[in-house]
């Protein structure tokens, strides 16, 4: 019985011991789940301790993207306040957004490059690609810093984004005097107010409504709802 008691005692003792280790096996990204399944598809990724779900896109260009931002139907209402922004929602078989913690959990921890694809209704694909990818703390609005951008097509809608805070409806870190989440119904690092909208409203293409919309400026511009946007980053070496 002592002996036995003694067994289980020392087990426990070797199993606290060996937790950390497991550590090590724990994916920080899409990146690093690519080392062990290369198929695109949802899986647990860790920017700090707690598992959040992220769908890894494993076939553009290489693969290894985490999508951090996806819309691909309208299913999902994206004019959604400062605590969800923060946190993420939506569901990564579909649509959803990672969140600013977690987006910049991983982005101050190594160095990212962004890619957004997008895709209209008459089925043209295009993408802007950006070398640096990377947000400030909470405590700094989660000011986007984005550098480096290379032309698939879409042209840079972001640049003008990059150095603003992050704004929604309830929380106006813009430099307008008015509020542009709210006036254009979306969240993002808007300045007076925006060259991309895609958190805006899901309207099906050509819209009478003015910059209210999923709009990438540079390509369709204003008065254009896109069918689909992604935002995904992988960590460059
Ligand atoms: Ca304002």
């Amino acid at each position: 019985m002592m002996a036995h008691m003694l067994a289980v005692l020392l087990l426990a003792v070797v199993a606290v011991h060996s937790a950390p280790r497991c550590d090590i096996n724990l994916d920080a990204d899409c990146n690093e789940v690519y080392n062990i399944s290369q198929a695109s598809g949802v899986y647990p990724i860790y920017p700090f301790l707690t598992p959040v779900q992220v769908y890894c896109d494993m076939n553009t260009d290489g693969g290894k993207w985490t999508v951090i931002q996806r819309r691909i139907d309208g299913s999902l209402n994206f004019y959604r306040p400062w605590n969800q922004y923060k946190v993420g929602f939506g569901n990564p078989e579909g649509e959803y957004w990672l969140g600013l913690e977690n987006i910049h959990l991983l982005t101050k921890r190594r160095k990212y490059e962004l890619r957004v694809d997008m895709e209209d209704f008459e089925g043209n694909s295009v993408f802007a690609m950006y070398s640096s990818f990377y947000l400030d703390s909470e405590a700094d609005g989660y000011k986007l810093h984005v550098t480096g951008f290379t032309n698939g097509g879409a042209g840079d809608s972001l640049a003008y984004h990059s150095g603003s805070m992050f704004s929604t409806f309830d929380k106006d870190q813009d430099t307008w005097s008015d509020n542009c989440a709210a006036t254009y119904y979306g969240a993002f690092w808007y300045g007076s107010c925006h060259h991309a909208n895609i958190n805006g409203e899901y309207l099906w293409g050509t819209t009478k409504h003015f910059a209210t919309s999923v709009n990438w400026n540079h390509w369709k511009g204003y008065h254009y709802s896109l069918k689909a946007v992604s935002m995904k980053i992988r960590p460059v070496p």
